[in-house]
Formats: structure tokens, sequence, C-alpha cells
């Protein structure tokens, strides 16, 4: 690389770095698009964590969202939320979560969401934390979620900011 090329990136990191707090961030890999990963904030001694995004397959063979790992939890899981008895239960997925082909999975409250089991420390509005999502025909990708304020329902989208 050379230094007018290095020059160029510096500023445009930096300024990623600045707008995160208030922007939508999405991943693209050849065959998904992965949308506004986000989390809630976390009270002290709380163990458990959800985490939420919208994965677009782009292809015509469907994808299978089948595990994840991050370094703030023991465990990540992929959870859904099923009535029982008229209550709701959050369960989890044995073999993984469809990604249909041209179609959208939502991970959202009260719907699918991944589960973070252990957590290491608590997870602090504003900041992201990495996780690898591992699909079944995509393969591993790595993205950062958004930690939101613990009331939050959505993904802040880019213009909303913090309320
Ligand atoms: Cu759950």
């Amino acid at each position: 690389m050379n230094m007018s090329h290095a020059k160029r990136i510096v500023p445009a990191l930096m300024l990623g770095a600045m707008a995160s707090a208030a922007l939508a961030h999405s991943y693209q890999t050849r065959t998904l698009a992965i949308a506004h990963p986000w989390s809630r904030e976390t009270a002290p001694g709380q163990s458990v964590g959800g985490g939420f995004m919208t994965i677009t397959n782009k292809t015509v063979v469907e994808d299978r969202l089948v595990s994840g790992t991050s370094p703030v939890a023991a465990e990540v899981q992929l959870h859904t939320m099923t009535m029982d008895g008229g209550v709701m239960r959050m369960r989890q997925v044995d073999g993984g979560i469809a990604v249909p082909a041209k179609g959208t999975l939502e991970l959202k409250p009260g719907s699918y969401h991944i589960m973070f089991m252990g957590l290491k420390r608590p997870l602090r509005q504003g900041e992201r934390f990495p996780v690898t999502l591992q699909f079944q025909r995509a393969g591993r990708v790595t993205v950062l979620f958004a930690v939101q304020p613990i009331t939050s329902t959505g993904p802040m989208e880019g213009g909303h900011g913090i309320h």
C-alpha cells in the first residue's frame, strides 16, 4: 500500500468511529447482508444478554445461521420464542435458523434472537462488541453488535441517535 492510499483511508476510519454511536451499520458478504446487529445494556450481575439483527440472503439458495461465538460470553445460543399455555417462553433452537433464499431472517425481541450466555462483563450502552456468526454456506462472518439502552425495542437507525 502506498502512502497516498493510506492517507486517504485514515480519515474515513476516524469518521466511522466518531459516527458509530448514532449511525446504523451493516455488513456485506458475497451472499448475505447483515444489518444493524444490536444488543441491550445489561445490569450489573446480569449473566445473559440478547442479540438482534436482520440477515438478508442475496442468493437463490437457502443458508442457515448455525452458531456463534463472542469474547464477551461463555456461550452464544440461538433462541426462539414460543407460546406455551398462554405464556411466551424462549427455547434454544436445534439445527440453526434458516435464512430463506432471496429472503430475510429477522432476529428481534419476541422472536428469533441470539442469547449471550455467561456474560463475562456487563454490556455498556454505546459500546460495540464482536460476534462471529457461523453460517452453513457463507461460513464465518464477524460483526459488531451495538449496545443500546435497556429499553430499546429495535435498532437505532442513522439520524435517530440516542433517545
Ligand atoms: Cu433467549
